[in-house]
């Protein structure tokens, strides 16, 4: 009972606002960083509960990922990989009474909007140690860390190290040695060939990438931009507005031809690109990196004679290109899921090798237990042939070298650079492995987003009526086109997205559907206007 009234007493601290109702998004609690104090104290509670029921270490990451500089939010870290059901709500009284041990991990990122000089990020981060230590859990701090880091954590205590050390150290260490190890498969790499031009989003990534390269033993050399020096978090920079706007961010100097990348406010994402001689910019999205890595994977498995399915998981996002090419060349099973990493990370679980990136560039690879000890033995055994045992090392250390517990920009980017390096592949030629149709997306902004509801992987809408069948007669009117629409769940807006064989067919498109959401869906702020 001492504990109710510990936790009573801290919630006075930690006051829900009257009124203010949030709802569990695509990845978490999102909105502005001053109405999220009690979310997080209360998610402090929640990890702690959960700890004891899974008697596992549970994670709390402080982010608002993509999203611009003034909102914030909450990630937690499951061991299982996904949210609580909400049964946890029966559980709570029984939990709190509950003799097992709770621990909890909490990261933060580089937020540094301010409540009178103090930053919303530590503000928020010790609502959620306040709720932690209401219900006598332990925690640990790890400050600033990226979103990917602080899962790799998690994973590595409740493995009791078998995954990696626990610290920040740890991760540099095991991701660059694997990296090192890949890369002395690499003849003859230029310096040219060793460069990466990579945009931070002014966030925690700069930070971190900046940490990490004395492990690199230069054989990475990184350009670092939007390091957080001057701009600000997400602003004309970052993955998710190199994708979304199709252009270079600010704050960058590209030479022709050069590879760079963006990271995400929180490094879970990752997106690649280069402007050609002519100056045209072209993007390698998580489509692309899922093409390439599964790919590299088929062909070692072949190398390695090892005989273990491999598929792709994407969302309704992929561009049209990359699945039949995906199908029809490659052929690869390719699974669709909607968009949300717990969502791929699911349905990449089924299979031997899963593959799974969203076009926006979050993704990793899962490999199963199986697949990981087959791979052990061979690379193990000493009668295996010189060809085989190669394949067999090459695989064991892009093992090594991914995050497989959730999307990470770091460790996908070490994995990208170790793939072309060994592949002598230039951006060019990966970009070449198949044409994007053109494609664009679009914001609406409606009165309550909620009255969207989609079916088929998020494909297609069932309400409001008449909307669907609005989105088919569109999409009739152009060649190879496709559109769908859907309310987000990290931003209050619905998403519009349309390809089509030629740019301006793309963005006619997706600006009719964007009128047809805002005349049926109950716009707000005025008709969607041509681009
Ligand atoms: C989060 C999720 C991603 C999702 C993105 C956009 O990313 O982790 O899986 O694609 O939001 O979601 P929505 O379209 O529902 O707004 P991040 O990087 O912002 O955490």
């Amino acid at each position: 009972m001492a504990e109710f009234q510990e936790v009573s007493k801290q919630s006075g601290l930690h006051p829900k606002p009257a009124g203010l109702v949030l709802q569990y998004g695509t990845a978490g609690f999102r909105t502005n960083a001053k109405d999220l104090d009690h979310v997080m104290f209360r998610m402090g509670l929640l990890a702690t509960l959960r700890s004891k029921k899974t008697k596992a270490t549970i994670g709390v990451m402080v982010t608002a990922s993509h999203n611009p500089e003034e909102d914030n939010g909450v990630k937690l870290v499951d061991p299982m990989g996904e949210m609580v059901t909400p049964t946890w709500e029966g559980y709570a009284t029984q939990l709190a009474n509950a003799d097992q041990e709770a621990n909890v991990f909490v990261g933060k990122d580089t937020r540094y909007m301010t409540i009178s000089d103090h930053p919303y990020n530590n503000i928020l981060s010790q609502a959620v140690l306040d709720g932690v230590s209401a219900l006598g859990g332990k925690s640990k701090d790890y400050g600033l860390v990226t979103t990917p880091q602080l899962h790799y954590m998690v994973c590595c205590q409740n493995t009791q190290g078998k995954y990696g050390e626990a610290t920040v150290e740890g991760y540099y260490k095991k991701l660059c040695q694997a990296f090192i190890q890949l890369t002395k498969n690499a003849s003859n790499c230029t310096d040219d060939q060793k460069h990466l031009t990579v945009d931070g989003a002014n966030g925690i990534g700069a930070l971190k990438v900046r940490e990490m390269e004395s492990h690199l033993k230069k054989e990475l050399h990184i350009s670092l931009f939007n390091d957080g020096s001057k701009g600000k978090l997400n602003h004309q920079c970052g993955a998710d507005f190199v994708k979304v706007q199709q252009k270079a961010p600010t704050g960058i100097e590209m030479n022709p031809g050069e590879r760079c990348c963006s990271y995400d406010g929180d490094a879970d994402r990752i997106i690649y690109y280069y402007s050609d001689s002519k100056g045209q910019f072209h993007l390698l999205d998580g489509d692309k990196i899922a093409t390439l890595i599964s790919t590299f994977l088929k062909e070692l498995l072949t190398q390695a004679g090892l005989d273990l399915q491999i598929a792709v998981v994407q969302t309704a996002y992929a561009n049209g290109s990359s699945t039949r090419y995906l199908e029809d060349t490659m052929k690869v099973i390719v699974r669709c899921t909607k968009t949300g990493v717990k969502h791929l990370h699911h349905a990449a679980q089924e299979f031997d090798i899963g593959v799974y990136f969203e076009a926006n560039g979050h993704g990793t690879v899962l490999f199963s237990k199986a697949a990981q000890e087959k791979i052990q033995q061979l690379a193990e055994n000493t009668g295996t042939d010189d060809e085989r045992k190669r394949a067999a090392l090459l695989l064991q250390n892009t093992v090594n070298v991914i995050n497989q517990t959730v999307g990470d920009a770091i460790s996908d980017m070490l994995l990208i650079e170790a793939i072309l390096a060994i592949k002598s592949m230039t951006v060019q030629q990966w970009d070449a492995i198949y044409s994007d149709l053109p494609n664009r997306q679009l914001k609406v902004k409606v009165s309550d987003r909620r009255v969207i509801d989609t079916t088929d992987a998020e494909r297609r809408a069932v309400s409001p009526d008449g909307l669907q069948e609005a989105i088919d007669g569109l999409v009739k009117k152009y060649r190879q086109a496709r559109s769908f629409v859907r309310p987000s769940g990290t931003e209050d807006v619905v998403r519009v997205y349309a390809e089509a064989e030629t740019q301006e067919s793309a963005d006619d498109l997706a600006h009719e559907v964007s009128l047809a959401v805002y005349r049926l869906a109950g716009g707000v702020g005025g008709e969607p206007k041509p681009l």
